[in-house]
């Protein structure tokens, strides 16, 4: 395969003035009319004509009415052109029914589908499918289907066909089409400057009564931008679209959003807690793309970043918003450590701005994703909030219209505030995560504090500059006061001294608060700072963190010399757990402990070779002493976790649902399953019934309940896929493989759809022991399926490869068990791009 550099950009030829498509849809045979534009782009090198066209078939093309014969290939066209404008026409056969990879048009249920980005416009039509190619289009639509949208405003309808125009130029990733048998949920926002926006959510017959809360999500969004970024809303209408076969969350298509029925659709009977928040921030985030990614968008694949870690930016500022804004930001970390941190530290390590690939649809991570938004937070930090906010006004202001690049964006920072953001930018091209460690010093009064940064080499990065890091800090007195409140020290040296006069005695340290970068802090202070820092912190974050990290370090001695867990961390939690000033959200993340792949990664940092199984018995262990030690805390704790009245997924409720979930698993261990099972029989919404079918589960006493959750939810795809997953991700470690082979026989477990693979393969991988079973039989049930589902979808199955990135931790046998599953994979025959990539770069 090829690799792609970013040093090679070069732009294309030719501007696309306009481009009208017609498509005669027709399930294994439309036809794609295409007319184009083209004049040619002074600023461009000489270049041959070649257009992208990948799985069509050529039936006819012209170059200004003249027939012509282009020279085809798997992969384009190219063909001799007239110096200078003219007009391109052609016509294609595609076949949407045998799309499988879901990426270009194709079918779901009977409706008919597009996806785009990152290059499925070339499964569409012949076209220059680049982001800085950006163009007006103008679409219509034949067939019977009742419905039919495409970007843009409708333009005309009538029998068999339906007109749409797209005002803003876009590159062809954002296209999108849709045709089907449709329901709408209709809603209306007017904007801030007093125009009306027809808005619909479109689903299957049947869902339209999970719509409600999606539509309410999109009007706050709108809102919200309006209010926050001073960005209004710029077609006549909105739609989005509910898919049930769709590669990943949701897509931002111009006025024409397509999204995973499972980030879309939710109501209280069929929808956790945490569904309803993810579903607000999904509908955000590809609302928020309208101005960042689809206004402004990407000059090259290269810089995706540009448009997703602001975007992801952004929809973490909504959330924090409309809910509780420390939650928000515990949540944010514990999914960056779990995620990003693994991948930071592995064979899949790659820059924020990674600088070559193969395949781009391997690089929608979460490096590229999540820690593209903490840089986004640190520059936020750095320049401050006004300056943040003039220099977004002057971004959109200076590159309305545009396909940009990093450095466009960082220059707005730099004319905005007079700043020099060239040590800044290594945040963009240098891979792995900085470790910073401490020491500390006190002398007459003054209170030093000494970092050192390293972050050690990367794939194709053996050495590393120092980067800037914010560190956010408080001070602490022995009596728990503040006595320096946060203050932002810019660390950007290799090694760096920051000293604080004028204290009686020396202070406690609060580092890194508000996770101010994404970095590992080495700090050795003993437990007994952490301890007071648990009690005492007035930041929520490293208050939180020293429950963590306390956790993380009873933990690893259990699992090292098997020691018992330590009292002082177990009293110090409880007494926070009996503080009902604080938010029992809050107080739920306090409960939580490290996963198990975390504690993994820890021993192997530390030179142990991690055992999955006395990981897994270690954190049985705490539960257990936990469970024990608090029979008085557990019930007081689970009355302030009542709810009464009827169900909302606000954050007040879901606070007090969040808490009450963590003191059941704990009351589990004391009785069996009773409780559980008593939730399980009155439980009126879906987070409580999952919560205890989750107990159930994992006390051995759940063969009842899943049959009645069957019974109850067969008909709805969506519950159950969280019936597949659940019984493989809440079981003991022993059934996992087991129980994920018997799902995949069970008639229901449509591998094609790729929300119930995940479900079923997804619990597997992320269940830690279970995944990693000493016999290799996890490792081997993946690699079967992975292989498989090749053929089918690989863009799904690159994805999962995932699972096998940290397997250099492990033992010598489990080493060469992953291994000898890699290869068999990388094997296989007509293997696809996009897993060769994922295989070869895990192998290293
Ligand atoms: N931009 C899309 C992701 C497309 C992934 C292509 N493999 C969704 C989002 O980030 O909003
Ligand atoms: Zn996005």
């Amino acid at each position: 395969p090829q690799t792609i550099y970013l040093k090679d950009y070069t732009p294309f030829g030719w501007h696309v003035e306009s481009v009208h498509l017609t498509f005669r849809l027709a399930p294994h045979s439309t036809r794609v009319l295409s007319k184009i534009r083209f004049a040619p782009n002074p600023d461009a090198p000489a270049q041959t004509f070649f257009l992208h066209g990948e799985m069509l078939k050529l039936i006819a093309a012209k170059i200004d009415g003249a027939p012509v014969t282009p020279d085809v290939t798997d992969e384009g066209l190219t063909v001799a052109v007239p110096s200078g404008a003219f007009l391109w026409e052609a016509e294609v056969e595609i076949d949407p029914k045998g799309n499988t990879a879901l990426e270009g048009l194709y079918m779901s249920n009977g409706m008919y589908c597009t996806q785009c980005e990152a290059e499925g416009f070339r499964k569409i039509t012949y076209y220059p499918d680049r982001p800085d190619v950006m163009s007006t289009f103008t679409v219509r639509i034949e067939g019977d289907e009742k419905v039919k949208l495409s970007n843009g405003n409708p333009q005309a309808e009538g029998d068999g066909f339906a007109e749409w125009h797209d005002p803003w130029p876009k590159p062809a990733y954002l296209f999108a089409l849709v045709a089907g048998d449709l329901v709408n949920h209709p809603g209306a926002f007017t904007t801030m400057s007093g125009k009306d926006v027809e808005l619909n959510i479109w689903v299957r017959p049947g869902d339209e009564d999970k719509c409600a809360f999606g539509m309410e999500a999109l009007k706050k969004s709108m809102k919200w931008d309006e209010e926050v970024y001073g960005r209004e809303y710029d077609l006549d209408i909105f739609n989005i679209v509910a898919v049930d076969d769709f590669n990943m969350g949701a897509m931002e298509n111009k006025g024409l959003n397509v999204f995973n029925s499972s980030c879309v659709l939710a109501s209280p009977e069929t929808s956790t807690d945490a569904n309803f928040e993810r579903v607000e921030a999904i509908i955000a985030h590809e609302y928020f793309h309208n101005w960042t990614g689809n206004r402004i968008t990407c000059r090259d694949w290269f810089q995706l970043c540009l448009k997703e870690g602001l975007t992801v930016f952004r929809d973490s500022q909504f959330t924090s918003d409309m809910r509780s804004a420390p939650v928000k930001r515990i949540s944010d970390v514990i999914d960056l450590r779990g995620r990003q941190f693994p991948e930071d530290q592995g064979p899949l390590s790659h820059p924020v701005r990674p600088e070559s690939f193969q395949e781009i649809n391997n690089f929608y991570t979460a490096t590229v994703y999540e820690k593209g938004a903490e840089v986004i937070g640190m520059l936020k930090r750095l320049v401050g909030d006004e300056a943040y906010a003039k220099a977004l006004d002057l971004y959109f202001d200076r590159h309305d219209g545009q396909a940009c690049t990093i450095e466009d964006w960082l220059k707005v920072f730099e004319d905005a505030t007079g700043r020099d953001l060239s040590q800044f930018k290594r945040w963009y091209s240098q891979a792995g995560t900085p470790r910073v460690s401490v020491s500390e010093s006190f002398a007459d009064g003054t209170y030093s504090l000494t970092f050192r940064q390293e972050t050690t080499p990367t794939p194709g990065q053996p050495e590393k500059a120092p980067q800037v890091i914010p560190l956010a800090v408080g001070l602490l007195n022995p009596n728990g006061d503040e006595v320096l409140p946060t203050t932002l020290l810019e660390f950007n040296q290799s090694e760096q001294t920051f000293n604080f006069n004028g204290f009686a005695a020396k202070p406690v340290p609060s580092l890194l608060r508000g996770f101010s970068a994404p970095v590992v802090l080495d700090r050795d202070a003993g437990r007994e700072e952490q301890a007071f820092l648990l009690a005492h912190d007035t930041d929520t974050f490293t208050r939180w963190d020293a429950g963590r990290q306390l956790a993380r370090e009873t933990l690893v001695d259990m699992i090292l010399t098997g020691a018992t867990p330590d009292m002082a961390y177990i009293d110090g939690l409880e007494a926070v757990l009996r503080d009902e000033t604080l938010d029992p959200a809050y107080r739920a993340l306090m409960m939580g402990t490290p996963s198990q792949s975390e504690l993994a990664q820890v021993l192997a940092d530390r030179g142990h070779v991690p055992d999955p199984d006395a990981i897994w018995q270690a954190a049985e262990t705490l539960a257990q002493v936990k469970a024990e030690r608090w029979t008085d805390l557990l019930p007081r704790l689970a009355a302030e976790a009542e709810v009464t009245g009827t169900y909302s997924p606000d954050a007040e409720q879901s606070a007090r649902r969040a808490l009450g979930a963590a003191v059941l698993s704990l009351q589990t261990r004391l009785d069996g399953g009773a409780a559980a099972e008593a939730q399980f029989a009155r439980a009126d919404n879906m987070t409580l019934q999952l919560s205890a079918l989750s107990n159930l589960i994992r006390a051995g006493r759940d063969e009842a309940a899943l049959k009645a959750f069957e019974d109850q939810w067969r008909g709805d795809r969506l519950v159950m896929d969280k019936w597949f997953g659940l019984q493989i991700a809440a079981t003991t470690p022993e059934k996992v493989v087991p129980r994920t082979e018997a799902l995949t026989a069970h008639p229901a477990f449509d591998w094609k759809n790729p929300n119930r693979f995940r479900a079923v393969m997804g619990a597997m991988m992320t269940h830690h022991a279970g995944f990693h079973s000493a016999d290799g039989a996890g490792y081997r049930l993946l690699a079967d399926w992975l292989i498989r589902l090749d053929d089918v979808n690989p863009q799904t199955t690159a994805r999962m490869c995932q699972a096998f990135q940290t397997w250099r931790r492990y033992d010598a046998g489990r080493q060469e068990t992953i291994r000898t599953e890699l290869e068999r994979i990388r094997s296989k025959q007509k293997l696809s791009r996009d897993v060769d990539e994922m295989v070869s770069r895990i192998l290293g």
